[in-house]
């Protein structure tokens, strides 16, 4: 059973700990790292021995938010050593166990306390601090420092800090621009930016500045575009052998679901990558996003996956052109 608590419990619960692994989720973003150090950095500061971990390295485009923290203190594709594995697990930035892979699942089921910001959230766990009304955790972690800076009469945003949050902030409200952004975001922020948070070069770093390899991909998403639903759905896809051919990193697609549904006359965009689970069996993950009206999570828990109304994903079996059919069958019925 999950009870829900508020932002002053959970900076009561965390601080009855001494050791702490915070766990954030597979596929890191800007915000589930930029929460997970401003925690690891106010937990330090504490006297806790904290760290943070990932199962995955950072992609190239976040890494300069690895500046932000101890590089020590911080486990992002790295073994992670065995007297470390008695620590509470508090997650942050997870809506549900899955977004989590396997290969960590006995931290995972260990979650003790976890903060998050998504109103899908279905992780199991003792202890979940949610705002729903949040554009991101690094706005819920926010209000949990301020009641720490209460409890413990300290002050707990350095720079490094201000930076960590603001970076999570600017991630997950694109850099401001989505509809997630609230006047309290904005007030948070003006605060980061006061308490030292580059803001100018952070925006830059997180939009601005991309890879050759994102421009080639962007490139590709481009010449494999398909109109579904009367115009108001683009699609489009990669496969390995694309990737291969080209010399384009996977990750540096992710930049095209967003320019997919930028596209005039679009209401959704959806690109989907070519996968291969365990028993190697082809699938494609399929990313959504959109504009005004459309429900993508709900189009997406059609095939099992899930979100946000404007930000989703699934995975679907099949061919290119299976995921196709299907894809538009299920919007032309929700649209
Ligand atoms: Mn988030």
């Amino acid at each position: 059973m999950t009870k829900k608590i508020t932002a002053e419990q959970f900076a009561s619960e965390i601080i009855k700990y001494d050791n702490i692994m915070i766990l954030t989720h597979s596929h890191p973003d800007g915000d589930t790292i930029g929460t997970g150090e401003a925690l690891l950095n106010i937990l330090s500061m504490l006297g806790k021995n904290a760290v943070l971990v990932c199962t995955d390295e950072l992609p190239e485009h976040i890494r300069f938010i690895s500046e932000y923290a101890d590089p020590e203190k911080c486990y992002f594709g790295r073994k992670i050593p065995e007297n470390l594995s008695d620590s509470a697990v508090v997650s942050v930035d997870i809506a549900t166990g899955s977004l989590v892979d396997s290969s960590f699942s006995q931290y995972t089921e260990k979650i003790c306390l976890a903060l998050d910001h998504h109103d899908i959230n279905t992780l199991d766990c003792p202890l979940l601090f949610i705002d729903e009304n949040a554009s991101s955790a690094g706005e819920a972690m926010y209000d949990v420092i301020k009641f720490l800076e209460d409890k413990t009469g300290k002050k707990l945003i350095d720079k490094n800090t201000a930076c960590a949050l603001y970076t999570a902030i600017s991630s997950d409200s694109g850099n401001f621009k989505y509809s997630c952004t609230t006047g309290k975001t904005l007030k948070i922020a003006g605060e980061l930016i006061d308490l030292g948070a580059e803001n100018a070069e952070i925006a830059r770093m997180l939009f601005d500045v991309k890879s050759l390899g994102t421009f080639k991909a962007e490139a590709l998403c481009t010449e494999n575009i398909t109109f579904l639903c009367e115009g108001k759905l683009a699609f489009s896809y990669m496969t390995k052998e694309m990737c291969k051919e080209r010399g384009i990193l996977e990750s540096e697609f992710d930049t095209c679901v967003q320019l997919l549904r930028m596209i005039k006359g679009v209401e959704i965009g959806v690109f989907a990558k070519e996968k291969y689970d365990a028993d190697g069996k082809k699938n494609f993950r399929l990313s959504m996003r959109s504009n005004t009206y459309a429900d993508v999570a709900s189009i997406c828990a059609h095939f099992g996956g899930g979100g946000h109304k404007k930000a989703a994903g699934c995975t679907v079996y099949g061919e290119i052109a299976d995921v196709i059919k299907n894809i538009s069958d299920i919007t032309l019925t929700l649209l």
